[in-house]
């Protein structure tokens, strides 16, 4: 005679199970340095959903959504598990084939991601034998021999099923502390590297490619809410990485292949002793929203790209320089782009300071005048000069395959919904990347447009700081910005969404003055 576990029993049994599957996934990966199944899984998920959902997403979620997605995957492997375990109480062998599938569809994820090869489904197919093999045991139905005190009325052993399972949970807790604690050391290894110092910049002679450290002139800052200078641990990060790429900097070069005359293979070390420069740049993200926080303005120290494309002679007919990242994601932009005077670079500093590991350590692509998802490849692996056959992350997924900045201004004082009355300032910054900052007006209800004085014009790849004195009494006020481009381009009124190239209007704020 046998009888078959408990439902509750089961359901417990299953999710003991699952977690083991997930842990020993976790640790093996670790071990063996590739892709953990539910980063895999999840990355999978990224490059996959529709346009829509990963927009509602970023709307509930905002930067979070990364969190969002990993609280999500635990949350249906936790009721799969749960479920699988209720089903092996009546069918062990269905509930462990339930475990396998999970563990498949982590292995086909893993090494489907660039970068990783055939090893990376290891770890998913050892967790998830672990854990059919556990859920099985735990849930086999068992034929009673000797009637004891815990197996009488139920016809399961209950101590062994608990002991069992106590050894299971105890055991994913510690495959799962010690993952944690391997990816832990590896991000803090990775952190301390970037926290090398850079060499001197030197100050030699060349013309515009090796030059002394950028001195930026105080009265870029008009105001302090904004800094002119973003720093690097405020500076909005966006990609689609769930956790960084394994970067081993003594092997890492950077490829410049393709159309080419000489392909070349730069080492990191290759990179720090070539003449280079320092740049204040202003980055932004296409989506960005009229008024948003993603863009920043920073120092990048690098390898103008332009020399780095003349050593390797650009072939006629290349029209695309196309990056792709240690992590597989791509992007590209003209060639022009890296030869019309603008100061294209690879950057291997930020700030003063090595790039930090957000922000593509040991290197990235930064391009004035182009919005990140075209062009500023973090964690950069390989730079092809190519046709436009070839197609960035982004544009497949809706997004237009060219991204020049729009021009755009952003209010940033004042900062609350309420002010005092009397003698204050409206503020904010304005950008043009690449074709620079000529005027800033401010227009207060429907009065005139009055010209706002600007910051220091460090040069036309940066935003600029603006700022109209103001002496409002109470009452209610609309604000509104509009910049005017060195071309004569004021920005246009028109409401625009982020997809497919960038938000247009006019950043307006409602402020009211007691
Ligand atoms: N490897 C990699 N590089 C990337 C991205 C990415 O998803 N992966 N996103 C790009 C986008 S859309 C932007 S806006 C910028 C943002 O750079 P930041 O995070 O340093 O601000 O990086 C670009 N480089
Ligand atoms: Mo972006």
């Amino acid at each position: 005679m046998t009888l078959h576990v408990p439902k509750h029993f089961a359901a417990l049994a299953g999710l003991v199970a699952g977690a083991l599957a997930v842990t020993i996934g976790m640790l093996v990966a670790a071990i063996t340095e590739v892709v953990s199944p539910i980063d895999a899984v999840g990355s999978e998920v990224i490059d996959r959903v529709p346009r829509w959902v990963k927009e509602q997403a970023i709307e509930w979620f905002g930067t979070d959504d990364k969190l969002a997605l990993r609280v999500g995957i635990i949350s249906i492997l936790t009721i799969a598990a749960v479920g699988l375990g209720v089903v092996a109480a009546r069918r062990p062998w269905v509930g462990a084939a339930g475990i396998g599938l999970f563990g498949l569809v982590g292995a086909l994820a893993a090494a489907h991601r660039p970068g990783e090869g055939l090893g990376a489904a290891v770890p998913s197919i050892i967790g998830a034998a672990v854990g059919a093999a556990v859920l099985h045991r735990m849930v086999r139905p068992r034929p009673i021999e000797v009637p004891g005190p815990s197996q009488a009325p139920l016809g399961w052993d209950r101590r062994r099923f608990l002991a069992a399972g106590g050894v299971a949970a105890v055991s994913a807790a510690a495959a799962g502390g010690v993952a944690q604690a391997l990816e832990n050391r590896r991000v803090d290894e990775l952190r301390a590297a970037t926290r090398e110092p850079l060499p001197e910049l030197a100050a030699s002679a060349g013309p515009d490619t090796s030059t002394a450290p950028l001195d930026l002139p105080p009265d870029a800052q008009l105001f302090d809410e904004t800094p002119f200078v973003t720093p690097n641990d405020e500076f909005y990060r966006i990609d689609t990485a769930l956790s960084f790429p394994n970067i081993n900097i003594d092997k890492w070069s950077c490829e410049i292949t393709g159309m080419v005359d000489v392909p070349l293979k730069i080492s990191y070390a290759d990179l720090l002793a070539m003449p280079q420069v320092e740049r204040a740049v202003t980055l932004c993200c296409v989506s960005n929203e009229v008024g948003g926080e993603y863009i920043g303005n920073a120092v990048w120290r690098g390898v103008m790209l332009r020399d780095l494309l003349e050593t390797a002679g650009v072939q006629p007919g290349a029209e695309q320089v196309y990056s792709t990242s240690l992590d597989g994601w791509t992007c590209g932009f003209p060639v022009a782009a890296a030869f019309d005077g603008r100061d294209a670079m690879i950057a291997i500093g930020m700030n003063g300071e090595a790039l930090p590991l957000e922000h593509g350590y040991p290197a990235r692509l930064v391009v004035p005048g182009l919005y990140g998802y075209v062009s500023a490849t973090k964690w950069l692996a390989r730079i092809e000069l190519t046709t436009w056959d070839q197609e960035g992350y982004w544009v497949p997924r809706g997004w237009s395959a060219e991204g020049p900045v729009k021009t755009q201004s952003r209010i940033d004082v004042p900062r609350t919904k309420t002010v005092p009355s009397g003698k204050q300032a409206i503020a904010g910054v304005a950008w043009a990347q690449f074709r620079g900052i000529a005027k800033v007006e401010v227009q207060i209800d429907d009065g005139e447009w009055q010209q706002a004085t600007l910051g220091a014009d460090v040069s036309d790849d940066t935003w600029r700081q603006w700022l109209l004195e103001w002496a409002p009494t109470p009452g209610l006020y609309l604000l509104k910005v509009r910049a005017t481009d060195k071309t004569g381009e004021t920005q246009t009124e028109l409401q625009t969404p982020v997809a497919p190239n960038g938000a247009t209007g006019y950043h307006t704020i409602r402020v009211k003055v007691e």
